[in-house]
């Protein structure tokens, strides 16, 4: 009958895309850290290592943690001589691709709304979600402050506090 042939090639495929989103993580999410932040600042950055093994095209689509009220990606660059940052929808990343998040310049976790201040040593947990792979849980471990002792650069000095109107 018609109908049953017409379904039979939707369904196969169907069935290898299951098949495949059982495979082994091929999003590897580590070396997370984050600075540690000062007195009363209510957002921090953090920063991770995303490498996709797998042999298709992923996306970094959102992000949360605990120590948050909201976590957002952003994306910083050199517009002149201004140090330029904006929330991004996603971060795709591609087969075999590398992505390491630095403070100072390219992408960064946005953690909206401390729960706590982020001190030196300690520990939080971040759930990336990816629009293949979906949830990848690492661990941020905090460290010192960029502004602790010496005053900070430009770059690091920027800081997230003026750009967060949205
Ligand atoms: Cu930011």
């Amino acid at each position: 009958m018609k109908f049953t042939q017409l379904f039979a090639p939707v369904l196969t495929l169907a069935l290898l895309f299951s098949a495949g989103t059982t495979l082994a993580q091929s999003i590897r999410v580590d070396q997370g850290f984050a600075r540690a932040t000062m007195g009363k600042q209510m957002h921090g950055a953090a920063y991770v290592q995303i490498e996709n093994q797998g042999k298709t095209d992923d996306a970094l689509v959102s992000a949360s943690s605990p120590a948050a009220a909201k976590v957002e990606l952003h994306t910083m660059s050199m517009e002149g001589d201004v140090m330029k940052m904006r929330a991004l929808d996603q971060l795709e990343i591609k087969a075999g691709q590398k992505i390491e998040m630095k403070p100072g310049a390219g992408h960064h976790l946005m953690l909206m709304g401390l729960k706590n201040p982020l001190k030196a040593g300690d520990s939080f947990p971040l759930t990336l979600n990816f629009r293949k792979a979906g949830k990848v849980e690492t661990q941020i471990t905090v460290q010192e402050g960029a502004m602790s002792g010496k005053p900070a650069s430009g770059a690091d000095m920027h800081d997230h506090e003026h750009h967060h109107d949205h």
